[in-house]
């Protein structure tokens, strides 16, 4: 079988449910993946900034294999000798007193924000069924009907309804529009991205996170950072929040929670918003597992050992350099944090952000457009400086050959 027979396929017997790049990978190492035809490339997607140790890392894989030998799933009708292994390690790796584990990202949302309703009644005291929570426009937290009802993107909410009610839309980086949606006294919380990703990797003005959070304070608000994406030393720092010193009251985290082995995502507050949700009101039957919690404690691990928050921050800031000396009008913005980046493409002689990543998968280099004109590049962690500058240079390359 050849790279068309893989995809003819996938589209026979698959839903339609992604546009993706005519590409069919087949082995993954580290910054690398190889398609079918033996073709390697440099992995600029990371599956979403899931794969932030790079593909297949070893030591998160054996951790799998390990536990996959002895126990893999309880569910928590019973305890595990791994579940509380892992939530005392992550409970102190990010400082908060409890987790919740769950399996995808969004799970982790839709499980922050029934911590924030529960909290607002329970704690707050506002009336039963009353609790409004504070998004902002541009938002992607996930694809579930309530997370979707937040959703300000036609391709995410439309053909869906009805949708959940109790959100406030709000512009992003915008602490004034807060500050006014904060008067209302039925707001229990703000979820926000502390960098919007599918948005196209909008990066807040400095001190929006820190203003925002203090608005909410004053208002006895909770705020809830979606770090599914700019987590887990994606940006340049342990947590996008850190940038500005910020700690969240519900932290969400998903994605390279695993390194890109094994589903898990993971709540974490402290008590007085965790013990809200009493046993049997909230759960999933792979929530925790022995091998979700085995594989998260090697990826964190990983994380720390290979310092791959100082390298991202270090090779972010080479990589921004690299592409803003490109000189061609296509390049209408360069703009990111550490290593999750974007480009803004201006469409030159027909050409759009998708016919660029189509030509970067030619020149050994994979990238996706978000939004139409957007083409994100966030390549694992583990990717060295000079790698980081070959693939600089077939970015590069491929843009000038269209002037
Ligand atoms: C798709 C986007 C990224 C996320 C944030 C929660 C979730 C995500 C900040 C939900 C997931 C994924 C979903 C995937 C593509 C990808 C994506 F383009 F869709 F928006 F990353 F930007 N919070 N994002 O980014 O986590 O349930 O997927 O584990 O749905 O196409 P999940």
């Amino acid at each position: 079988m050849n790279t068309q027979d893989y995809i003819r396929r996938e589209d026979q017997f698959g839903a339609h449910n992604y546009h993706p790049l005519p590409v069919v990978l087949d082995r993954g190492e580290g910054v690398y993946v190889w398609d079918v035809e033996g073709k390697r490339y440099y992995d600029f997607l990371s599956a979403y900034s899931a794969v932030n140790q790079g593909h297949c890392h070893p030591k998160i894989v054996d951790a799998m294999i390990e536990q996959s030998r002895r126990l893999t799933l309880t569910s928590r009708a019973f305890y595990n000798s791994k579940l509380g292994e892992f939530e005392k390690y992550i409970t102190s790796y990010f400082g908060y007193d409890k987790v919740l584990p769950m399996n995808s990202g969004a799970e982790g949302d839709e499980t922050a924000l029934k911590l924030c309703r529960k909290w607002a009644y329970e704690k707050k005291g506002i009336p039963e069924n009353e609790a409004k929570i504070i998004v902002c426009e541009g938002n992607f937290h996930g694809r579930t009907i309530t997370i979707i009802s937040m959703s300000t993107d036609p391709d995410s909410y439309k053909g869906f309804g009805p949708y959940t009610p109790g959100f406030i839309t709000i512009p992003y980086n915008d602490t004034e529009a807060l500050a006014g949606a904060l008067e209302d006294p039925n707001v229990a919380g703000f979820l926000v991205e502390p960098i919007q990703g599918e948005a196209g990797v909008y990066v807040p003005d400095e001190g929006f996170l820190s203003k925002a959070y203090a608005l909410c304070k004053e208002k006895n608000v909770l705020f809830i950072a979606d770090e599914v994406q700019t987590g887990l030393a994606r940006t340049g720092k342990l947590l996008a929040c850190d940038h500005e010193g910020v700690r969240p009251d519900i932290l969400i985290l998903g994605k390279a929670l695993s390194g890109g082995v094994y589903p898990v995502s993971a709540v974490l507050a402290d008590d007085e918003i965790m013990l809200t949700i009493r046993p049997g009101e909230h759960g999933s039957t792979y929530g925790g597992n022995p091998v979700a919690a085995s594989v998260a404690m090697a990826a964190l691990e990983v994380i720390r050992e290979e310092r791959l928050a100082e390298r991202a921050d270090q090779l972010g800031e080479q990589f921004r350099n690299e592409l803003k000396k490109i000189d061609s009008p296509m390049i209408e913005t360069v703009r990111g944090k550490g290593l999750l980046n974007a480009i803004v493409i201006k469409p030159t002689r027909g050409r759009t952000a998708w016919d660029v990543c189509v030509d970067l998968k030619e020149n050994g280099l994979l990238a996706k457009p978000t939004h139409e004109h957007i083409i994100r590049f966030a390549p694992p962690l583990v990717i060295t400086g000079e790698q980081l500058m070959e693939c600089a240079g077939i970015i590069r390359r491929t843009i000038l050959s269209y002037t």
